[in-house]
C-alpha cells in the first residue's frame, strides 16, 4: 500500500514538472434551471507561451473562448478566433467582462459547491498541444 502510494505520487510529480500551462483560480458562474449559458472564469499561464484553442467540459455541448468588444456603443461577446495568445510566462485573465470560456447549451443546472470538468488544449508555439484538464468549482460570483 505504502509502495503503490509513492509509484502515485511520484507519477503526479513528473506531470506536474513536464505541464507548462496553469491554471489558477478558476471558477464556474452558477445557473438557474433553464439557463442554457455560463462561463468559466481562471488565470491561465503558458510557461514557454502559446495559445488556448480548444476547451470542452461534459456539462456543455459547445465550450469556446469569448472576448468582449464594442460594437457601436454596445458591449457585445464574441468568439476568439484563432484561440486565445498566451504570452510566454505572462498570466492572461479570464474575468467577468473580460475573456471568458463561454459554456453554451448546457445539459444541467450548476449549482453553486457543485464541480465541473474542463479541458483545456494548449498548442504550444511548436505546435504540440497539451490538455489541462480541471476540476471547477461553481459559484454564484468572484
Ligand atoms: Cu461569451
Amino acid at each position: 500500500m505504502k509502495i503503490q502510494f509513492s509509484i502515485a505520487a511520484l507519477a503526479l510529480a513528473a506531470g506536474a514538472a513536464s505541464a507548462q500551462t496553469t491554471v489558477n483560480d478558476a471558477w464556474v458562474r452558477a445557473t438557474v434551471p433553464q439557463q442554457k449559458a455560463t462561463a468559466m472564469f481562471a488565470s491561465v499561464s503558458s510557461a514557454r507561451g502559446g495559445r488556448l484553442v480548444a476547451a470542452s467540459s461534459p456539462v456543455a455541448g459547445i465550450a469556446e473562448v469569448h472576448e468582449m468588444a464594442m460594437e457601436g456603443n454596445v458591449m457585445k461577446m464574441r468568439a476568439v478566433a484563432g484561440g486565445l495568445p498566451l504570452p510566454a510566462g505572462k498570466a492572461v485573465a479570464l474575468t467577468p467582462g473580460g475573456y471568458h470560456l463561454m459554456l453554451m447549451d448546457l445539459k444541467q443546472t450548476l449549482k453553486a459547491g457543485d464541480t465541473v470538468p474542463v479541458t483545456l488544449v494548449i498548442e504550444g508555439s511548436d505546435k504540440k498541444r497539451e490538455t489541462v484538464e480541471l476540476k471547477v468549482p461553481v459559484r454564484t460570483g468572484p
